[in-house]
């Protein structure tokens, strides 16, 4: 797992999620994250389902955010939990061994916490402030991913606030993979952007 982790966002697409996530596959993004915060479950369910066909017989895998029950109803690749969503150890007994699990960490503690549990990614967050997500709470800073990466031997996911300007002392302190939503998922060519960022992780 190395390089831009794409996560949809209906309200700030300039073009749409399924355009934009079409884009990833395309650019061979290995993480689709599918996270919509307002829908019904049956239209989760819906869309969920169509960007699991758009991933099937590609090299990105989809990850379900928050919802299991979602997850298991289109047979996504796996389920991305926060600190408030079901615990691991019930996330792990409904979707099994096979599927990829990542929780959201915010410190040292939870980060070595989720390992020993068997999280197959940490999802470091806020790395900075962000207005995207209005809950993320205060930003943890590169000193906090820093000292995950020393203390974890998992795939980290940075996220929150991070642009192209930034991205290069994110990949520094350790980020093995990054994500970024209002920095990509806004600019007129969400294709040509992408490429900017996985540029990054091969220099
Ligand atoms: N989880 C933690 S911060 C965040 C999520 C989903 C939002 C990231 O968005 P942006 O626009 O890249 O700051
Ligand atoms: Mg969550």
């Amino acid at each position: 797992m190395k390089g831009y982790y794409f996560i949809t966002d209906h309200t700030l697409s300039a073009a749409g999620i399924f355009h934009d996530a079409a884009q990833a596959i395309a650019e061979r993004v290995s993480l689709i994250q599918y996270r919509n915060k307002s829908a019904s479950s049956r239209d989760l369910f819906a869309e969920a389902l169509t960007l699991k066909r758009m991933c099937n017989g590609t090299t990105s895998r989809l990850i379900i955010n928050d919802r299991v029950d979602i997850a298991l109803a289109v047979d996504a690749d796996g389920v991305h939990i926060g600190q408030d969503d079901l615990p691991y150890a019930e996330t792990r007994r409904l979707v099994g061994p096979d599927k990829l699990i990542g929780v959201t960490v915010h410190t040292l503690e939870e980060a070595c916490q989720a390992e020993s549990q068997g999280a197959d990614y940490l999802g470091v967050s806020p790395i900075y402030a962000t207005s995207t997500k209005t809950d993320a709470g205060r930003a943890c800073g590169l000193e906090t991913l820093r000292a995950i990466r020393r203390a974890c031997h998992i795939p980290i996911v940075a996220i929150g606030g991070i642009t192209l300007a930034n991205l290069s002392d994110v990949i520094a302190a350790g980020a093995d993979m990054v994500c970024a939503i209002s920095a990509v998922v806004t600019k007129p060519d969400v294709a040509a952007e992408i490429r900017l960022w996985q540029k990054e992780f091969t220099v």
